[in-house]
């Protein structure tokens, strides 16, 4: 009779899993002028004229346009912070996120 005692050596790898990026969509409209729309996309989005420019005529030619991708709490708080600044001067202008796949 053998009395060796297998132990078996399973290493159990920590998995750190990324958080999910959610995107900021912008939507058309149409009533908010397009420099209003250009001029919230530089503040909020921190982008050059031209950048903001191609994403705003990007949303009015085919109703959505991403802005870009963040953590879910950036994503939602800036699309809030946004679409308020758009309500602020009664436009209808909408920011909304989902998740990135
Ligand atoms: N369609 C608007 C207009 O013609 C401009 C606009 C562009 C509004 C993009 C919203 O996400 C938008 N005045």
């Amino acid at each position: 009779m053998s009395d060796t005692v297998i132990v078996p050596r399973t290493k159990t790898k920590p998995k750190v899993e990324r958080p999910r990026l959610h995107k900021v969509i912008l939507l058309n409209d149409d009533y908010t002028p397009r420099e209003f729309v250009v001029m919230v996309l530089k503040a909020e989005f921190h982008m050059n004229e031209s950048h903001a420019y191609n994403v705003m005529i990007t949303a009015h030619k085919k109703g959505a346009c991403v802005v870009a991708v963040f953590t879910r709490d950036v994503a939602e708080t800036k699309a809030t912070r946004a679409t308020e600044a758009a309500r602020a001067k009664g436009y209808p202008l909408m920011f909304t996120t989902e998740p990135e796949e």
